[in-house]
């Protein structure tokens, strides 16, 4: 089983769309392991961010990112972090295929609603950017059965 980090942007929250969102992968069958909502600091912000300091969007990103509060999770499930990228759609929602996360919400690339782990070098980082170990609970679902064949 793998893990991947997810979080619902500020325009995600301040759109009402956070249920709606969590709904679409627990649907899918991915297993939540940890939730919070949280208001990102410009520190934060710039180490979840580093890959893209010195771009001319960087500002606008970290702004945009700490302007209102946020939801982060880290869902389990087998190759999650593929899976999830495939549901949230394209980066620039205007290129997201229709029913993705983007594609179904969003219209701007500065304002498209959600972010998923990319790899699995960025799960690890980004789960233990915003994570502690104890919030994160291993359990088991009674359906996993009728969601993998093994
Ligand atoms: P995130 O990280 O938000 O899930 O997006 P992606 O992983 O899909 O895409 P990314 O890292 O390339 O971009 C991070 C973030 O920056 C915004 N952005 C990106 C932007 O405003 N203008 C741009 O030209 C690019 C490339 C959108 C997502």
């Amino acid at each position: 089983m793998e893990r991947t980090f997810v979080m619902v942007k500020p325009d995600g929250v301040q759109r009402q769309l956070v249920g709606e969102i969590i709904r679409t992968f627990e649907r899918r069958g991915l297993k939540i392991v940890g939730l919070k909502m949280l208001r990102i600091t410009k520190e934060l912000a710039s180490r979840h961010y580093a890959e893209h300091q010195g771009k001319p969007f960087f500002s606008g990103l970290v702004e945009y990112i700490t302007s209102a509060p946020v939801v982060a999770m880290v869902l389990e499930g087998r190759n999650c972090i593929s899976l999830v990228r495939q549901m949230m759609g394209a980066t620039d929602p205007a290129k997201a295929a229709p029913g993705t996360i983007r594609g179904s919400f969003g219209i701007d690339i500065g304002r498209n609603v959600i972010h998923g782990s990319d790899s699995p070098e960025s799960a690890a980082r980004e789960i233990s950017l915003f994570f502690d170990e104890s919030e994160l609970l291993d359990y088991g679902l009674s359906l996993e059965s009728w969601i993998y064949e093994q």
